[in-house]
């Protein structure tokens, strides 16, 4: 049973929040340039570097909005631009506080790079300004770089993220053995796409990743599995999981963290959204060696959106995650609430799995 504020939840919420929430919010890390305000901290990526645990944090910015006015960054050739818009304008539409559409044209209203934070505890984080930030480098990623998986491959971390830019929505992926160096290795799926979460072992000697296409006109946000001997170059493209008419995961799904390994199969935690843009979090088992076989699949969420700091914020009603830390039979889930802060939770992999039959 879960008992949250003295309240209970229903019976479909596995998740035991940290206490501490909001783990990280805006305030606890400086703009990037003077001029720019964090509006969100949200949707790290996690791994273990060193002894210590990392969040690779996902940091939103624009400028301080005049009265009367709407204005964002993007990146021209790797320079900061700020556009600026009269709200009186009729060509201007703002319905998504996360998009600025403008004679058609959609535009971020945040700018998105990624920043290192590392703790002892999991608990307490430090923002680690002597890591580099990571930030959108070319023009494929000119309106920022967003949600970014971290899976370990050896000695290699692989991220896995969004990116942005006029040219559309996309994987792309970078590595690095020490966070200090990357290699940029482009994009690996092309628009629309994001969502992308690698295995962090090879199955029959391939490589294998979750990723999340979009087909707006016959299909929708339905997961895709991929294969590959290089983690460069897919194919071997398979749907193992559409979205479910009148269900919480409704209206689309995506991959979160890189999939676990457990006797049952691999567990991909997921989130969906419903009509009314609401993001909960279910899991999906997969075969361990034929991992385009869906064994097993949440019917009500593991996690919903019910604690203040998940209802209200950026974009309420948002629980979010790409990365969580496993310890034997403990999951430690990190995601973006209400796209505005970061917090924590646990779960029991077995609880989970239970849910599953
Ligand atoms: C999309 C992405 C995420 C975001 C959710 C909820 O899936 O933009 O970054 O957290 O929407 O707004």
């Amino acid at each position: 049973m879960n008992i949250m504020n003295g309240k209970q939840l229903a019976s479909g919420n596995l998740a035991k929040r940290f206490q501490a929430n909001p783990v990280l919010k805006p305030g606890d890390i400086p703009p990037s340039v003077a001029g720019l305000k964090v509006e969100c901290l949200l949707n790290p990526g996690v791994f273990r570097f060193q002894g210590r645990i990392w969040l690779l944090l996902r940091v939103a910015e624009r400028p301080e909005q005049k009265p009367g006015f709407t204005s964002f960054p993007v990146l021209d050739q790797g320079k900061l631009r700020i556009h600026e818009l009269s709200n009186g304008d009729a060509r201007l539409n703002l319905k998504d506080p996360r998009l600025v559409n403008f004679d058609g044209a959609d535009y971020l209203t945040t700018l998105s790079h990624l920043q290192l934070a590392s703790s002892s505890d999991g608990i307490h984080f430090q923002v680690e300004p002597l890591f580099k930030p990571l930030i959108g480098e070319d023009e494929y990623e000119s309106y920022g770089i967003e949600d970014c998986r971290v899976s370990q491959i050896g000695a290699v971390y692989y991220l896995a993220y969004t990116a942005v830019s006029p040219n559309g929505v996309a994987v792309a992926l970078r590595s690095t053995r020490d966070w200090r160096s990357f290699t940029h290795h482009g994009i690996i799926f092309p628009p629309h796409n994001k969502d992308c979460a690698l295995f962090e072992e090879t199955i029959g000697g391939c490589y294998f990743a979750l990723h999340r296409p979009s087909s707006p006109e016959l299909g929708g946000n339905y997961i895709w599995l991929a294969e590959s001997s290089d983690l460069l170059h897919w194919g071997g493209h398979r749907c193992v999981a559409r979205t479910r008419t009148k269900m919480w995961d409704s209206v689309r799904v995506g991959a979160g963290g890189a999939p676990i390994r457990t006797k049952a199969g691999w567990l991909e935690i997921y989130h969906g959204a419903d009509e009314d843009q609401r993001y909960c979090l279910g899991a999906l088992l997969l075969d361990l060696n034929e991992p385009w076989k869906v064994l097993g699949r949440s019917s009500n969420p593991i996690m919903e959106p019910v604690a203040q700091y998940e209802r209200a914020g950026f974009f309420g009603n948002v629980i979010f995650t790409n990365g969580q830390l496993v310890d034997g039979d403990e999951l430690t889930m990190y995601y973006g609430a209400s796209d505005s802060v970061i917090c924590a939770a646990k779960f029991s992999i077995t609880e989970i799995l239970k849910s599953l039959l």
